[in-house]
């Protein structure tokens, strides 16, 4: 085994996948979750053909609680000492408002993003205090920061994302556990075609005329938070791109 072990939720596309990268060519073995199966298996074959880390992947549905609890615990004991767990399984379903958006994209991203990231912190977050030793970074968004119209539910639960975050963090206090709410801005990945139902034209203009964060750049920041010495958290960090200044307000040329 390589020193520290990592979970990613959600590693088959995006700010996960890059992370996995990243994770891969700093020492981390890492156990990596999704959905999509031959997405998962591909990453794998990659990562161990490029760099000598152990890969575990599982594949399940976050938002289906025994999915998750049965992945999670017929890890091997010794895959259990888990350094970091990056809470980043998440999405958007369409951009309507209260009156008539579709009640079923509400469940959707309620039971992924705010009940999938309980579930698997429930699991970890035992292990960790059993260790004395942890840290768990949860992926907010600049949705958890502001509302915007047509968003109150994806908004909501990344508002729930750091309320959450925030209670963690003083619980595993006594621990020595550290907990990291990362909130990022625009950042180009299959989520806006995921919130629009695989239209890539749409998707494509919201990344229309500035540069948008990569998947890479906050897979970056995740290393640095991730190596920071034992008694240093960063705490809450939101990072966006250049462009733009809030959750509405992009510059575009
Ligand atoms: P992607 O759509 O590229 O990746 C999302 C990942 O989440 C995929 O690996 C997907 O895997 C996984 N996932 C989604 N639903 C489930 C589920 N039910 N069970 C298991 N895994 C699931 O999007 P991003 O990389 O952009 O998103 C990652 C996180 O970042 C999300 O929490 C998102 O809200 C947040 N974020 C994104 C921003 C952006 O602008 N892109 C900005 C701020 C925050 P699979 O489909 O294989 O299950
Ligand atoms: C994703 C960024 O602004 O589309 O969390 O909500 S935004």
């Amino acid at each position: 085994m390589n020193q520290k072990i990592a979970l990613i939720t959600g590693a088959t596309a995006g700010i996960g996948y890059e992370t996995a990268l990243l994770l891969a060519q700093n020492n981390y073995d890492l156990i990596l979750t999704g959905r999509r199966k031959d997405r998962l298996d591909a990453l794998e074959n990659k990562l161990k053909s490029s760099f000598t880390c152990k890969i575990i992947t599982l594949n399940f549905d976050i938002r289906i609680k025994t999915e998750t609890e049965d992945a999670l615990n017929s890890l091997p004991d010794e895959w259990k000492a888990i350094d970091l767990l990056l809470n980043n399984a998440g999405l958007a379903a369409g951009l309507a408002p209260i009156n008539s958006a579709d009640v079923d994209d509400w469940e959707r991203m309620i039971d992924t993003n705010v009940k999938g990231l309980l579930y698997t912190s429930r699991i970890v977050s035992t292990w960790m205090i059993e260790r004395q030793k942890g840290h768990i970074i949860n992926i907010s968004s600049i949705a958890g920061r502001e509302s915007y119209p047509n968003g109150s539910v994806y908004c909501g639960t990344k508002h729930a994302v750091e309320a959450i975050s925030r209670a963690m963090r003083i619980e595993l206090l006594p621990y020595g556990i550290k907990v990291t709410t990362l909130s990022p801005g625009a950042v180009e990945t299959e989520f806006s075609v995921v919130r629009f139902r695989g239209d890539q034209e749409r998707a494509d203009q919201v990344y229309k005329g500035f540069k948008p964060l990569s998947p890479k750049d906050v897979a970056e920041t995740i290393l640095f938070i991730s190596s920071r010495p034992p008694h240093v958290n960063i705490d809450d960090l939101l990072i966006l791109p250049t462009s733009q200044g809030s959750a509405r307000d992009i510059f575009r040329k």
